[in-house]
């Protein structure tokens, strides 16, 4: 297949277009490389030495004679550009990951809920745009979050994407019907994944696009089969209070003598999935499209539920490292149950890889190995939900104390 993979130059973008490139794929990365520019803007790096995107694709072509195709272009901002792009290139399947995923990142001040929201709801909308406008019946594959559902089940199992719901009429019968699952966003960038939905909704049922949403959990890990083949193909890894994700951070603190930043009562229950499954997903969606016209196919792309104290607990074990529990920067239930249904991808051969598996230390001695780039004072996560949130907790650039002050 063609596959235009736009974001391919982010933490989930890049194994995907190797693993899609490994597999034979002619893979195309679109992306306007503002990960980059925002690491620039925030004054962190990757733990992980990472070379510019031209560079990993020569390494990736002197390693297996495969070429993969970079493209700057600006999905949100230049229309034109990726309109012309599709119309010369037709792709036969399309991943987006082009979006800001980063929460706390989308909470850290106006100007940032603004780019988050113009930047995601616009690629998403000028890429659904183009396809009806070009006559384009490539698969759309959209990186979504679990987030979209909030984390709350009560007491049910959150189905993937569509709740059958009875709905009493007025002359007394009951109506079924299968609805998206109310969405319940804790963010800015969240919300903008809810936004998303309700577009793949409407080109869907309108234009008849094959779309498929991706409800992806917590992705941990770094590396991937295609990645350790060569050390300039290694993947980016995120451990600043913006872009570092829970299990990855506590791993990096454990490798550098940092204690695990648990907010609140670390009750929080989450959805977790390795990286390597993650490029997997993707393949097992690619190869199962929705037909013309149908609904939009969504999978709940996750293997595991873990509550972050838990998590803390068992790497504290682990490493010998101590806990601190600090203020929540976020506005969140401090603690909830989570129950999630991933049959789909079960059912069409995904094999996990679970916490269980050995990986964790591995992880580890990839941060040891680096642990002198990380700049130990953009560890702690400052970016504060509300203003209120914001007067209450206020940070120790010595430490690691996010500590209240009322
Ligand atoms: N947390 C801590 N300590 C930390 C960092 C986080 O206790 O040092 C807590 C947070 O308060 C939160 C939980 O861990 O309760 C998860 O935080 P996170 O930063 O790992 O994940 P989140 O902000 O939800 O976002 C990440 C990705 C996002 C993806 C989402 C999937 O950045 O792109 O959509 O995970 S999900 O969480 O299932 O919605």
């Amino acid at each position: 297949m063609k596959i235009a993979v736009l974001g391919g130059d982010g933490f989930v973008g890049w194994p995907t277009s190797l693993h899609l490139s490994d597999a034979g794929h002619e893979i195309h990365i679109l992306d306007n490389l503002s990960r980059r520019w925002i690491d620039t803007e925030l004054g962190v790096q990757s733990l992980t030495p990472m070379d510019s995107i031209q560079e990993r694709t020569r390494i990736w072509h002197a390693e297996t004679g495969r070429r993969i195709h970079f493209h700057l272009i600006d999905l949100a901002k230049d229309y034109e550009l990726l309109k012309g792009w599709l119309s010369k290139n037709r792709p036969d399947a399309i991943i987006h990951f082009a979006e800001q995923r980063a929460a706390p990142y989308s909470m850290k001040s106006d100007r940032h809920k603004n780019y988050t929201v113009s930047n995601n709801v616009n690629a998403t909308h000028n890429l659904l745009n183009a396809l009806v406008e070009l006559d384009l019946d490539a698969h759309l594959v959209h990186l979504g979050t679990m987030g979209v559902y909030g984390y709350s089940t009560v007491g049910a199992a959150i189905p993937e994407g569509y709740l059958p719901v009875g709905i009493e009429t007025a002359d007394g019968r009951t109506v079924s019907q299968e609805i998206l699952y109310p969405s319940n966003p804790g963010s800015i960038y969240h919300m903008t994944k809810c936004l998303d939905q309700q577009l793949f909704q409407f080109y869907a049922k309108n234009d008849g696009l094959r779309i498929t949403d991706l409800h992806q959990g917590i992705v941990w890990g770094t590396h991937t089969e295609q990645t350790r083949r060569h050390a300039q193909l290694i993947n980016r890894f995120d451990y600043d209070g913006d872009y570092g994700t829970v299990l990855n951070r506590f791993l990096i603190q454990a490798a550098i003598g940092y204690p695990l930043t648990v907010h609140g009562t670390g009750g929080q229950t989450r959805a977790f999935i390795h990286i390597q499954d993650s490029v997997r997903c993707i393949e097992i969606a690619l190869n199962n499209p929705p037909a013309r016209s149908s609904r939009v196919e969504i999978f709940n792309q996750m293997t595991e539920t873990h509550r972050v104290r838990d998590l803390a607990e068992m790497i504290a074990r682990m490493s010998g490292s101590k806990i601190v529990w600090l203020p929540n920067p976020r506005k969140e239930a401090p603690e909830n149950e989570l129950v999630v249904k991933n049959e789909k991808f079960l059912g069409l051969g995904l094999e996990p890889t679970t916490l269980g598996e050995g990986l964790l230390g591995e992880i580890v001695d990839v941060a040891k190995k680096y642990a002198y780039r990380v700049d130990r004072s953009r560890v702690p996560a400052v970016s504060a939900w509300t203003r209120d949130i914001a007067a209450k907790v206020e940070h120790d650039p010595e430490g690691v104390r996010l500590k209240s002050v009322s």
